[in-house]
């Protein structure tokens, strides 16, 4: 076995491409001809390892990277270093190298079974592959586009909901600056009184009617305290509404627009229940409210204490979808739980990339 991969490796190299490698790295892989014609290359992670060019692909790892074992499944696992298939007629694919010659057509990945090419199990099917992935695409790029056209409106909303806050946050300012300049007025008259000058005036005006003076002032007392407390309240309004718009509602804003939307389902033994920015619940059992976003994922802390255990916490995966909703529940830890979700929320156009990830080859179909 060894001596024919040794061969048909040496074959493949005779116009010095490397098998596993895209086209975009070959480059890499060119040999260093020395005066005497010696080929020698170096590993990619470390140019101080010169190798003789054989040693690529010998079945035996001499890099620390693996970057001299491109086609074979002769170096530890690198999810960074994975095997180029071509699939002529469809789209390129890379495939984990300990998956190579294992017998298994990954048709998924490599669908000119090239990653079986020793074992030379896996005739070519990209033709039929490629037309189960066009009918796929066409599906989930009509799915996408309602799921856009939905993420569209809650663009919309979002926006709305931020203007709306915005709004109310100059309003509120102003509002504020009125009352403070009648506080600051109704003060002015009452220094005045303070003064005595006033004072001596109305008690001259109002010796006839001395209750009235009294009245007078106490009304001015009311009117500051009624200011006062009314600039307080507007005070905290103005710290609610910059809070909320410092507050990371994600890339743009577009959470906003879920601020009180609660999906609920059952899952296994429970019901849940998720407020996309308030509190995650399973039955009654609160276990968690909304602390912020991580890695992409809704994070969901603080929630009941568990027997034994810390306070319960939810994390959220939010995978594109036409509608939210609640699809599957997991605790990776005790009384840590995992949802996934679909929401519009998050949808972006489809990369070739994520098609490819998604796609799922009927193998009954070939
Ligand atoms: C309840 C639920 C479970 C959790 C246990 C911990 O049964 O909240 O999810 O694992 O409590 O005791």
């Amino acid at each position: 076995m060894k001596l024919f991969l040794l061969v048909l490796l040496a074959l493949v190299k005779a116009d010095n491409t490397v098998i596993g490698v895209p086209p975009s790295k070959q480059e890499l892989y060119q040999p260093t001809v020395d005066s005497s014609g010696k080929k020698t290359w170096h590993c990619l992670s470390d140019p101080s390892i010169v190798l003789s060019y054989d040693q690529i692909n010998d079945d035996y790892c001499d890099c620390p990277d693996g970057s001299d074992e491109p086609g074979t499944n002769a170096c530890p696992y690198n999810p960074e270093q994975k095997f180029y298939c071509e699939n002529s007629g469809h789209i390129p694919g890379f495939i984990e190298n300990f998956k190579l010659n294992d017998g298994v057509c990954d048709y998924d990945i490599c669908c000119d079974g090239s990653d079986e090419y020793l074992t030379l199990k896996c005739p070519n099917k990209c033709v039929e592959v490629h037309q189960q992935f066009v009918k796929y695409k066409i599906t989930a790029e009509k799915d996408n586009e309602r799921a856009l056209a939905k993420r569209l409106k809650l663009l919309a909303k979002a926006q709305a909901e931020k203007q709306r806050v915005m709004n109310k946050l100059v309003e509120t300012k102003a509002k504020l600056e009125q009352k403070q300049e009648e506080l600051k007025q109704l003060q002015n008259e009452g220094t005045v009184v303070g003064n005595g000058i006033k004072q001596y005036v109305l008690g001259f005006i109002k010796s006839s009617e001395p209750s009235e003076d009294a009245e007078d002032e106490n009304g001015r007392r009311e009117e500051i305290e009624r200011l006062e407390s009314e600039i307080k309240s507007l005070q905290s309004d103005i710290s609610i509404y910059e809070e909320n718009l410092a507050f990371d509602f994600g890339k743009d804003d577009i959470f906003r627009a879920v601020i009180g939307t609660v999906i609920t389902a059952n899952l296994g033994e429970y019901q849940y229940s998720l407020d996309f920015l308030g509190l995650v619940s399973q039955d009654s059992t609160n276990i968690g409210r909304f602390s912020g976003f991580k890695n992409g994922h809704l994070m969901y802390t603080g929630g009941a204490q568990c027997w034994n255990g810390p306070r319960r916490s939810a994390e959220v995966e939010l995978i594109c979808g036409s509608e939210n909703r609640l699809l599957s529940v997991g605790e990776p830890e005790k009384c840590k739980y995992l949802f996934r979700a679909t929401s519009p929320l998050l949808c972006e156009e489809l990369t070739d990339e994520y098609l490819m990830e998604n796609f799922k080859v009927d193998y009954s179909l070939l």
